[in-house]
């Protein structure tokens, strides 16, 4: 009996210490699993060896941007504005406040934000539409870190005539390697490298960027476009662009966006393709420029012939510029553009800038579409910061 109750009574704080070591076992079984699971999510999203970028080089973070793209479309479609941060209607960002239009309507910042180099070539401070890029800089610094996708946009001038980027005067055999203004063309390369390598978190790290030079090269309104230079040219100027901003000036924070503006067909959209090994991301800008009913047509016909070569090719797609000036029509958003964009595949619609009173694309307070942008903003396919945050 005494042993026994000896026995009892160190079995019972044996017992007791067993417990608690099975508990503390428990715990750090819990935490060791926690930890597992939580490195397999980050692993799905950041095993850059099972993601297709077309530069060999490319930083880790451009292949995680990568990888997030293609998971947008899983959800929904991510909402983008052009110059959401820099400035909107009767507001120009000083510096001092960060805020969006769309923001202040919806409650909550878009999930891509649109940006635009276009000087940058020539050295300015300020972009052609006086954003400085400073500013620009830190602006693409905190949308990144608040778990937003920048795309950029580049309008160089036209270099031969020095005039805008409209001016459609031939220029690009000029440019190509072997052109009488090849060193000047490089030289402005270089300057959109620098700017590229300038793009860096506090820590240091690249923020990968959506590249989207030369767009729209099937309409006849830019100095690459089809009336200024031939296909074969435009194709050599994409190329000889990438080469130079991957290995000659090593710049590896980019994926390459190729967006053609609305076209007839497959064959239209194909023919300016520089070729797989320069595109990870295909685009396509979709005004409405005419009646609402043509407008939808285009949205369907368009979105599912880019879904078409999206899929063949297995490159994501999105609409990469769009929208109605001054979106006069109240139940635009969800009655126009969602019916058509909604099931397509596309990973994000990008809204044009909140420019002038004339010259608008983004709803702000007020705004007659306003209502039915927060509607918008409610559909659980439709993705913005809060939502695309998440998907990392
Ligand atoms: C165009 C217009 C221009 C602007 C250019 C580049 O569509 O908005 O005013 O300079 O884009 O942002």
């Amino acid at each position: 009996m005494e042993t026994l109750n000896i026995g009892n009574h160190g079995l019972n704080s044996s017992a007791k210490r067993y417990r608690c070591r099975a508990k503390i076992g428990k715990c750090v079984a819990l935490i060791l699993i926690s930890i597992f699971v939580m490195s397999c999510k980050s692993t799905l999203l950041t095993n850059s060896t099972t993601v297709n970028v077309t530069d060999p080089n490319a930083d880790e973070s451009a292949k995680h941007l990568m990888l997030r793209i293609r998971e947008i479309p899983k959800s929904g479609y991510a909402f983008g504005h052009q110059d959401a941060t820099a400035y909107g209607m009767g507001w120009k960002n000083d510096g001092t406040r960060y805020k969006s239009d769309v923001a202040e309507v919806s409650g909550d910042f878009p999930a891509v934000y649109g940006f635009e180099i276009g000087h940058i070539e020539l050295g300015h401070r300020q972009n052609l539409d006086s954003v400085d890029f400073n500013l620009m800089t830190r602006l693409i610094q905190k949308a990144h870190k608040s778990g937003g996708i920048i795309s950029i946009s580049w309008h160089p001038d036209n270099p031969v005539t020095n005039k805008s980027a409209w001016d459609p005067s031939p220029a690009v055999a000029e440019i190509l390697e072997g052109g009488l203004m090849h060193p000047k063309y490089q030289a402005w390369v270089a300057k959109v490298a620098d700017f590229m390598h300038g793009l860096k978190t506090q820590t240091g790290k690249p923020i990968p960027i959506v590249f989207r030079p030369f767009h729209e090269m099937n309409g006849s309104w830019f100095w690459w476009g089809r009336k200024s230079c031939t296909p074969k040219e435009f194709q050599l100027l994409w190329r000889q662009t990438y080469e130079l901003l991957t290995n000659t000036y090593n710049v590896h924070n980019l994926l390459y966006c190729y967006s053609t503006d609305v076209v007839k067909n497959e064959k239209e959209y194909l023919k300016f393709y520089p070729g797989d090994d320069y595109v990870d991301i295909l685009g396509i800008d979709l005004y409405h420029k005419n009646s609402t009913e043509r407008y939808i047509e285009l949205l369907k016909d368009n979105l599912s012939l880019l879904s078409k070569i999206g899929k063949f090719k297995n490159k994501p797609f999105a609409m990469t510029e769009g929208g109605l000036n001054m979106v006069p029509v109240e139940d635009w958003w969800t009655n126009v553009l969602d019916k058509s964009v909604a099931n397509t595949g596309i990973a994000w619609a990008l809204f044009w800038r909140n420019a002038w009173p004339n010259h608008y694309f983004g709803p702000f307070k007020g705004q007659k579409s306003s209502a039915d942008f927060k509607k918008f903003k409610g559909l659980s396919h439709v993705l913005f910061l809060e939502d695309v945050k998440k998907i990392r």
